[in-house]
């Protein structure tokens, strides 16, 4: 189980890094709104990866700090990169239901109920991720359009997690 949750928190960690080259490269193509939006998704990762840091280390085992894969730099387009995240967050979630099957055949009731809060989150960032592609596609190539998402984007966050005690 130990190590099962260590490996998310690479994951977590690497998800932090992800969006972080994501604010990036939004950033330097003038892109201020999405880059706020991703560098706060960025701080949400790093605080998805705390979490699961602190739960390790207070239930008596060892989180490791590892080494991360690098992330891509060039997203192409705004829209590829948020296709990008949208596959990311289904990714993450497959790895979170793969960890949740683990707590069940060890028997770890208490980090299965711990892990229930990781679950309620990617449903969320997984319908924020396409309701965000659907505002895209109605967009088009629309260059107006564009700039209103830019503007708007930044004030959509997941609230779950601003709203959970433990965060
Ligand atoms: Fe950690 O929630 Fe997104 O990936």
């Amino acid at each position: 189980m130990e190590k099962a949750l260590n490996a998310q928190i690479r994951v977590e960690a690497e998800s932090s890094q992800v969006y972080l080259s994501m604010a990036c490269w939004a950033e330097i193509k003038g892109l201020e709104g999405i880059a706020q939006f991703m560098y706060k998704h960025s701080d949400e990762e790093r605080m998805h990866m705390l979490k699961l840091v602190k739960f390790v280390n207070e239930r008596g085992g060892h989180a490791i700090i590892s080494e991360l894969s690098a992330p891509d730099t060039d997203f192409g387009t705004f829209q590829k990169m948020f296709e990008q995240l949208y596959d990311h967050e289904i990714f993450v979630s497959k790895a979170i239901n793969e960890l949740v099957h683990v707590t069940l055949t060890e028997k770890d009731y208490a980090t299965h109920n711990f892990l229930q809060w990781y679950v309620a989150e990617q449903i969320e960032e997984e319908a924020l991720a396409r309701t965000i592609l659907d505002k895209i596609n109605l967009i088009g190539n629309d260059k107006g359009g564009l700039y209103l998402f830019d503007r708007d984007v930044q004030m959509i966050t997941v609230d779950s997690a601003a709203a959970d005690p433990g965060a």
